[in-house]
């Protein structure tokens, strides 16, 4: 992409509004654009973010045995009467009526859809398990929106939902979503710990929530510290397999949410100096709930013994759109972004220091034809700005290499590869420099 075609509206000034360095740094980079309270437009460099993010959940997901699909974002009020949350769920909903005056909603999460799709043609055993998930917008008229993407009112979620014969094998899904969510956090080049949780509006008596330790996360959370630096099972798990010790090896060790969180364990489970307590974000959360609403909406199989008997069932959220927050939270530095590779925006940016100078020109399309070819992604800025500008403008939107191509430099056949997460430099010829970028010789 060239940067004279692309769309990068930059804001020279902080905004005021924003709280935290995700927020202003979203609008300042010209990634999201505030269109009502919580409800933001996604702008090109954003969006890109958000696609590899999304896609990175996706293929956890179907590495996992998660099948994908897509239900639409309204949903009929005569669904949630039927699972009994249609009064309950507070101002928290948006309700709305269409013009034949018939009750609707725009969904905050779809237990009550999959279920009402999943009973339509699940008849036996035979029919089980299975794992289904959506990556779809949600609305939530949350009462105090903020900090940007983190609390939106309407945010991308993934959010899956298991079907199982008893708790036995419902537990397996659980663990299932548990472990790749462990490792889509951590190609995200995010530490996630699983916390216990509280279930909340969505029920049921098992929880986790996954947390990103960050000075401004909206939660309060204990755990111990040697939970933190625990790695990621790894993408060659066994889903087929026993996940339950993988489980096991990080719920045994005390790690809990505010809300589920007891003083009194917490000192005499963990030696005083493991014990950490902090602010974290919410990146996701599973719940087992049984038959809450298998119960309910009538959901059930015939078991091998020929009686009918309602699903087990659980859900699986991640705050996809959150998750963009998250990581410029964790990966930031007094200048902008620095994008994990997986997901930035770009691969590599290109500075022309002299745009319109015939030689630094024909340089800059050569190195940009060649990244180009090797699938590196490359954002040549090729506007007629000052130098010092385009730096800024580069190191605020954090990719992970700057490619500086200059006449000066170019006379001694020489170009500047930086490395944007250290800042290290390097001085190479440019075809050496646009080699070893391609080879991503320099991560
Ligand atoms: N149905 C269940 C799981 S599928 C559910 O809705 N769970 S949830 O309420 O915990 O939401 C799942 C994830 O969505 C959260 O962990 C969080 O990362 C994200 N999320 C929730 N509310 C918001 C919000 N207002 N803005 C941005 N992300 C949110």
């Amino acid at each position: 992409m060239r940067l004279s075609r692309f769309f990068l509206p930059v804001l020279k000034e902080t905004p005021s509004e924003a709280q935290i360095v995700s927020h202003r740094l979203m609008l300042r980079g010209g990634m999201i654009r505030q269109e009502a309270a919580g409800i933001y437009a996604w702008l090109p460099l954003g969006f890109r973010v958000l696609k590899k993010i999304e896609q990175i959940v996706r293929e956890e997901q179907d590495r996992a045995g998660a099948v994908e699909m897509l239900m639409p974002t309204l949903q009929l009020a005569d669904l949630w009467r039927e699972s009994g949350r249609y009064d309950g769920y507070g101002e928290e909903m948006l309700r709305i009526t269409d013009r034949h005056e018939r009750e609707m909603l725009y969904g905050p999460t779809n237990e009550e859809m999959i279920t009402e799709i999943f009973r339509a043609s699940a008849r036996s055993y035979k029919d089980l398990p299975k794992i289904l998930y959506h990556i779809q917008w949600k609305f939530r008229d949350e009462r105090r929106p903020r900090f940007g993407v983190m609390r939106g009112r309407e945010f991308l979620m993934k959010d899956a939902y298991s079907f199982d014969l008893d708790e036995a094998s419902a537990r397996r899904a659980y663990n299932r979503m548990f472990i790749a969510y462990l490792n889509t956090f951590d190609r995200l080049g995010l530490k996630a710990v699983p916390m216990r949780a509280d279930t909340g509006p969505i029920g049921g008596d098992l929880s986790h929530e996954f947390i990103i330790l960050a000075d401004t996360g909206e939660s309060e959370v204990f755990c111990d510290a040697s939970l933190v630096d625990m790695g990621a099972p790894g993408l060659d798990v066994d889903f087929e397999g026993d996940l339950q010790p993988l489980v096991d090896e990080r719920t045994a060790l005390y790690a809990a949410t505010d809300e589920m969180h007891d003083a009194a364990e917490f000192q005499a489970r963990v030696p005083a100096d493991r014990r950490l307590s902090a602010r974290g974000i919410e990146v996701g959360h599973i719940f087992y709930f049984g038959t809450k609403y298998s119960d309910a909406m009538n959901a059930k199989v015939a078991h091998p013994d020929g009686q009918e008997r309602p699903v087990h069932m659980g859900s699986y959220g991640v705050g996809v759109s959150r998750l963009m927050g998250a990581i410029i939270e964790a990966h930031h530095d007094e200048n902008g972004c620095i994008w994990p590779e997986a997901v930035a925006p770009f691969g590599v940016g290109i500075i022309n220091l002299k745009s319109g100078d015939a030689e630094t020109d024909a340089a800059c399309n050569h190195a940009y034809a060649q990244l180009e070819a090797t699938g590196r992604e490359p954002l040549l800025d090729d506007r007629s700005e000052r130098g010092g500008a385009k730096f800024a403008t580069m190191d605020l939107i954090g990719l992970p290499y700057q490619l500086i191509v200059g006449p000066r430099g170019l006379k001694e056949g020489k170009a500047e590869v930086k490395v944007r997460r250290t800042g290290e430099r390097h001085e190479l010829s440019l075809e050496d420099a646009v080699s070893r970028l391609a080879e991503g010789a320099f991560s």
